[in-house]
């Protein structure tokens, strides 16, 4: 008897070890990784493709980078699809997230003309992936407008959301029998507030204070109206369409009233701008967001707020005009409404938000000066989403850590920043939240934006010296791998060799 009380002890012990220490992620969860075309592509001006506004703000304004480098080769993936798919098929990957360039397709930006040579070159992209059975994921925007539609105003011009829709047609219609999973836009953030107000990211138009708000207005117009397009007439049964959002983790620096205050303000303008439309009951831009802008306005002497207005029936249009929620998510800050406070320029969206932020030192650092390893970051971006947004489907469409290239292939710090998230994963997913896949920031190196060349997010390092652009895994490759093929987070794997092979009949 006292035997049989130890030996079920026992085994009542090392389940529970078992169970801690080996969470599996579920079968049909999905595991990718992530890139954008400005990023990799090159072949700028290759074969027809025409003039995007990171061509045109890199060659005429060249620095505005920091190495002063630009995309016009990257990582050559116009001549390397092949080599970028084959290593996808090397760490087993379920889905490759991956964006399209609008000018390589319609080269004036409108619908009128198309280009077939770059049809050609993303037909070609999709149907290696669809060979070896790896799923597509297909960002529609992610930063590389045609220039030609930023001479007419970009995003500020009312008829976007027009333009928009019809460059949507030609590309569900032209991949929507093999690619089931789109994303209108990557991070509208970045591409209103930092294009349109910050002036740290093309177009670098100063029109603080207010681009910023009239992008966000077109650009949730133009979402919808691609996501209605695409649920008319292409999804059929398994097709979803989403958008992303840069979320990162704000936390309040204290419990008083001004940091919580401060805190909902820093997540408004940062993504809520851009989700409220889309995701909330009310629909319309945030309330507390819009009122403060509404008021700063008039005491600026507008004779309206900068906040622009929807009618009642683009409100309807917009509500609910998704079918899941893309995340990308890197890092966190504390927020106040009293301490570090910073001067800004009036009127802006800093300035109507007047909040200050700051960072724990304890934090690990990456290469890049805004990336540090917030605990349990991601896990409080998923819960909050799921609470906020009445737990809709997620897909986390980015997450990574930046390094310098000096830092070599052996990259400890991104695989402890990796195993660190992909348990906030396991831990949202024993919590509930409808998380159903996860894409890693980078597949490869690539053009890392104003930082150029010098901060490398890749799984694979790629040698931008070679004319070849040669790609190498680092440790994290082979690490993402085994957590791919396994679907557990193994603390204590250590990589064999540095060589990649392809594991056949996956
Ligand atoms: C993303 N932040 O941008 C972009 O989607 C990628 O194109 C980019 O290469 C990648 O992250 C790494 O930078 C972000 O400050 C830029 O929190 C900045 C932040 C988040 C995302």
């Amino acid at each position: 008897m006292k035997w049989l009380v130890f030996i079920c002890l026992l085994a009542i012990g090392s389940n529970a070890f078992t169970t801690r220490q080996q969470r599996k992620f579920p079968d049909d969860f999905i595991f990718g990784t992530a890139t954008a075309s400005y990023q990799i592509e090159g072949g700028w001006d290759a074969d027809g493709k025409g003039e995007n506004i990171w061509d045109r703000m890199t060659h005429t304004n060249p620095t505005v980078i920091k190495d002063q480098s630009n995309g016009d080769i990257a990582a050559d993936t116009y001549n390397n699809y092949k080599r970028d798919v084959e290593m996808m098929r090397e760490l087993g990957l379920d889905a490759y997230r991956f964006s399209l360039s609008w000018p390589r397709i319609l080269p004036d930006g409108f619908s009128n003309r198309i280009n077939d040579a770059g049809v050609q070159f993303y037909n070609n992209y999709i149907d290696e992936m669809v060979k070896y059975n790896i799923k597509p994921m297909i960002t529609l925007y992610h930063w590389d407008l045609p220039q030609k539609l930023q001479d007419l105003g970009g995003f500020l011009n009312p008829l976007f959301p027009q333009w928009f829709e019809d460059y949507s047609r030609v590309v569900f219609d032209l991949f929507g029998d093999r690619v089931k999973y789109w994303i209108t836009f990557n991070e509208p953030r970045e591409v209103c507030y930092q294009g349109y107000d910050t002036v740290t990211m093309a177009p670098m138009l100063n029109a603080t204070g207010i681009g910023a708000y009239l992008c966000a207005k077109h650009l949730v117009l133009a979402h919808a109206n691609a996501y209605h397009l695409y649920k008319k007439e292409f999804a059929g049964d398994d097709g979803v369409c989403g958008i992303t959002y840069s979320v990162g983790w704000s936390e309040p620096l204290t419990d008083s009233k001004e940091d919580e205050f401060a805190t909902e303000l820093m997540r408004q303008a940062d993504w809520g701008i851009y989700s409220e439309p889309i995701f909330s009951e009310s629909g319309g831009f945030p309330k507390e967001l819009t009122e403060v802008v509404n008021q700063k306005s008039i005491e600026q002497g507008y004779s309206k707020s900068r906040m622009p207005e929807f009618t009642q029936e683009e409100i309807e249009f917009m509500r609910g005009a998704y079918d899941f929620f893309g995340i990308n998510h890197y890092t966190g800050v504390y927020v106040s409404g009293t301490e570090n406070l910073q001067e800004h320029p009036v009127p802006s969206m800093h300035d109507d938000i007047n909040v200050g932020t700051s960072v724990s030192s304890d934090w690990p650092a990456a290469a890049s000066v805004w990336l540090k390893q917030m605990p349990d970051s991601l896990l409080n971006v998923l819960l909050l989403i799921k609470e906020k947004y009445n737990n809709p489907v997620i897909y986390i469409t980015e997450n990574g850590w930046s390094t310098r290239l000096e830092a070599g292939l052996v990259d400890d710090d991104r695989v402890r920043y990796y195993r660190a998230a992909l348990e906030n994963v396991l831990d949202a997913l024993d919590a509930g939240v409808n998380l159903k896949g996860y894409m890693a920031w980078s597949l490869m190196d690539n053009f890392e934006w104003m930082q150029g060349y010098t901060e490398r997010f890749g799984l694979y390092e790629v040698d931008f010296e070679d004319p070849a652009r040669t790609r190498t895994p680092r440790k994290s490759a082979f690490v993402y791998k085994e957590v791919v093929r396994t679907r557990v987070v193994d603390h204590e794997y250590e990589p064999s060799s540095m060589t990649m092979t392809i594991d056949e009949g996956k």
